[in-house]
């Protein structure tokens, strides 16, 4: 069938408008038609040319919501019709991972997703007669996506879409990052590095566990009335002091956080990040997502003396059995979607959302088809 699809023909270029071709779905696999998604900075980072993983042409895209149009043979738990969430992190249910009880990280179907193709080791997706690669099992940014039966989170067909898109990453991620990964308590004191849509997500996690000190931290000041607005209560900027910024919140805190998250990609922020947690017990998690090459360091001591180093992806959430209950909280008011959707655009205007992000003047833009 056609498609209406954002194509990223190479690093560093805008998305083309264009109309794809997509096949059928195969065994296990879901046509899903894609009403609205979100623009995550992620996909900024794949199109700049600075993922490891990132292959063009592409169909990028990964925080997205849908309605299933048709199934592959063998797929058992959805129908024409469910709606959907596309996850990036999948939940097969029968790995060694999804198994342990001990991570979200699925790994099912996440060789081929990292290459782009699926499960067969083919593309869905052609152009021109030319195949273009899928993108972390999503590929968001066309209006028709074949995604894997195993990578689909089936939620409340009363859901608006165009907010609970977000749960497909961005919130989520921020969420999960405090109660699953960091596991934040009533009273804990905690920094947040960056506040786009997953520092935010961060922060309104943090009130939910009802952390006692949120400190909020940006080089864009114009991030702190929002982040003051959603519950942080001191805002940083570290452009405002002639001292690293992990200095500054040591002493604001009498000896440092119980918990940090790094939400930029930026090592040497996660270095600070690392550094201004609490001597014997202070937590440190990754959220961000750093360019091909990058590495983190910090002294060895800083952790001999009991600093520990994390990471989160998607918040440490299994999509299928998780998201449907977060879809649920979202509409009962428990988690609050409105503050992340600063834009909205058509499609068409897709290259917009990449701009205002850039410009630091969006948190989250949702496309719609
Ligand atoms: P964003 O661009 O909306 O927000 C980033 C924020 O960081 C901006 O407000 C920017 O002003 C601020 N910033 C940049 N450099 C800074 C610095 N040196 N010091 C302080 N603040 C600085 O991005 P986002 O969509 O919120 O994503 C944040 C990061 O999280 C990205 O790296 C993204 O790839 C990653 N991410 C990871 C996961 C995961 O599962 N681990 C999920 C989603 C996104
Ligand atoms: N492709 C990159 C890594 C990208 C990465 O870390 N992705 C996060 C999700 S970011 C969503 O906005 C993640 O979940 N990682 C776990 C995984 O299995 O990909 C690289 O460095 O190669
Ligand atoms: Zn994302
Ligand atoms: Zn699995």
């Amino acid at each position: 069938m056609k498609s209406r699809a954002a194509v990223a023909f190479g690093p560093g270029k805008p998305l083309e408008i264009v109309e794809i071709d997509v096949a059928p779905p195969q065994r296990g696999e879901v046509l899903v038609q894609i009403t609205h998604t979100g623009v995550c900075h992620t996909d900024a980072f794949t199109l700049s040319g600075d993922d490891p993983e990132g292959l063009f042409p592409a169909v990028l895209g990964h925080e997205g919501a849908g309605i299933v149009v048709e199934v592959g043979e063998g797929v058992t738990s959805l129908k024409p019709g469910d709606h959907v969430i596309p996850l990036y992190t999948a939940e097969c249910r029968e790995c060694k991972f999804c198994l342990s009880g001990k991570t979200n990280l699925c790994q099912k179907v996440r060789a081929t997703q990292g290459k782009g193709v699926m499960p067969d080791g083919t593309s869905r997706f052609s152009y021109e007669g030319k195949p273009l690669y899928h993108y972390m099992g999503c590929s968001t940014f066309s209006e028709y996506s074949v995604v894997n039966e195993i990578s689909l989170a089936k939620i409340n067909p009363a859901a608006p879409h165009e907010k609970v898109c977000l749960l497909g990453c961005g919130v989520t991620t921020g969420l999960g990052a405090v109660h699953n990964t960091a596991k934040v308590k009533e009273g804990d004191t905690v920094a947040v590095f960056g506040l786009g849509g997953i520092g935010l997500a961060v922060i309104q996690g943090a009130v939910q566990a009802k952390a006692g000190r949120i400190i909020a931290v940006d080089t864009n000041p114009n991030k702190f009335v929002l982040a003051s607005a959603m519950g942080a209560t001191d805002c940083v900027n570290p452009k405002d002091y002639d001292k690293p910024i992990q200095d500054v919140i040591v002493e604001l805190t009498d000896g440092g956080v119980d918990f940090s998250f790094e939400c930029i990609g930026n090592v040497h922020v996660m270095r600070a990040a690392l550094e201004c947690c609490h001597k014997g017990w202070g937590e440190s998690i990754i959220i961000g997502v750093a360019g091909a090459g990058q590495e983190i360091s910090t002294r060895p001591f800083q952790l001999v003396t009991g600093r520990v180093w994390r990471g989160s992806a998607f918040g440490g959430v299994k999509g299928r059995t998780q998201l449907p209950g977060m879809v649920e909280d979202a509409m009962s008011g428990k988690i609050d979607l409105d503050p992340f959707v600063t834009h909205t655009l058509p499609l068409e205007r897709i290259n917009e959302a990449f701009d205002l992000m850039h410009e630091g003047k969006s948190i989250r833009t949702v496309i719609h088809f």
